[in-house]
């Protein structure tokens, strides 16, 4: 059997339910903390499932240019590298090779471009993607596909998308199905409802173990971004598991699962975490400010990650403005706890069928503040 997804409750066009890999079982809506380079920064691996994380996130781009995906392979793959026994999913790398890498080329076959880190030559094709994904040992594997800048006019975004549709089945031919494994597809389309809907119609043709919607959360706001969900979601087969790629902030997340997403990917509870950002039950607190240089009282009461429950705000606002490790540290175990308890409250919420009253009462809680 490959990967497979069941869903256990709904409420609404919200679902949870399990996706079972070959490194076990987790519960979604999921959210995936993102390691990069074969590291949730600042985290142990003990330290990310003691948040209560069970799935991670790697990276095809940073892992093929350092330290390369045949050494990860050689060295026993990304879970025994990491000594991360759950679930792995990884990006495919257009995405990456978009944002950061140097001379970018892109031609029908695939991309080329030149590393960010030392200005090597290197070539990223649906294939290869797919070939690097199998030796990092990715639990789930995203086809290669191209998010489409925002903001393209139809015109581009079609072409685009049309691209990205053509290597998906590239991906399909090229994954090699094991039991527990599973290659994703990835909506594109812009903001344009039409485009959105060819994309799903050409996916679901060739058929995923589950779908992604890409494409989002790159500077078309929030409104934009809930619109492209309500016209999208509805057309996906409802037997499969659903990932909003790169997003978001708490307020995205309560919206997108409301909508019908399953999991989530996104850098931000453990970057915010390096620059002294701190996401709690009471809204957004940025410990550089001088306002809780004496301040005893814990981040989140309500949190029980270590910076919570075995220090003060005065502490960390002091290891924030003396650039100690240990800051960067305690924040990011906050925040990703942060992310883990919000999306366990939304699971539990949907299985009592009242997400709706669940969802007005966290955002009350980030409306009144703290102060
Ligand atoms: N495609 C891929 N990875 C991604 C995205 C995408 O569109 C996004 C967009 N938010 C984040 N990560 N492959
Ligand atoms: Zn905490």
């Amino acid at each position: 059997m490959t990967l497979s997804w069941t869903c256990a409750a709904t409420d609404g066009a919200a679902r949870r339910g399990v996706l079972r890999t070959a490194h076990g079982a987790v519960e979604t809506p999921v959210f995936m903390p993102v390691g990069t380079a074969g590291t949730v920064k600042a985290m142990t691996a003990d330290a990310v499932r003691a948040t209560g994380a069970r799935m991670v996130l790697g990276n095809t781009y940073h892992l093929m240019l350092r330290p390369g995906a045949e050494r990860v392979a050689r060295l026993g793959g990304l879970h025994r590298m990491m000594d991360w026994q759950g679930p792995i999913l990884t990006d495919s790398g257009g995405f990456q090779v978009m944002s950061l890498a140097a001379l970018r080329e892109m031609d029908e076959q695939g991309v080329t471009f030149r590393s960010h880190l030392d200005g090597s030559r290197h070539r990223l094709t649906p294939e290869r993607s797919v070939e690097i994904q199998r030796l990092l040992g990715a639990d789930v594997t995203m086809c290669l596909d191209e998010c489409t800048p925002f903001p393209a006019s139809e015109a581009v975004a079609a072409e685009s998308m049309r691209r990205s549709m053509r290597w998906a089945a590239r991906c399909r031919e090229a994954f090699v199905p094991r039991p527990g494994h599973g290659l994703f597809g990835i909506v594109q389309g812009s903001t344009y409802p039409a485009l959105r809907a060819e994309s799903v119609a050409a996916l679901a043709a060739t058929g995923f173990e589950g779908y992604a919607v890409g494409g989002l959360a790159v500077g078309e706001g929030q409104p934009a971004m809930f619109a492209v969900l309500d016209c999208t979601l509805p057309l996906l087969p409802a037997s499969a598991p659903r990932y909003l790629m790169g997003v978001g902030t708490p307020s995205d997340i309560l919206g997108a699962v409301r909508r019908g997403i399953d999991m989530f990917d996104c850098v931000i509870p453990t970057r915010s975490g390096r620059t002294g950002r701190a996401y709690t039950s009471r809204g957004v607190l940025n410990l550089r400010n001088a306002k809780h240089a004496e301040d005893p009282r814990p981040l989140d009461p309500a949190c029980p990650c270590p910076a919570c429950t075995r220090h003060s705000r005065a502490y960390l606002h002091h290891l924030i403005k003396a650039a100690e490790m240990l800051g960067p540290m305690l924040l990011t175990w906050h925040n990703i706890q942060y992310y883990q308890d919000l999306t366990r409250g939304l699971r539990e919420a949907i299985s009592a069928g009242r997400l709706a009253a669940h969802c007005a009462a966290v955002e009350a809680g980030w409306a009144a503040g703290d102060a």
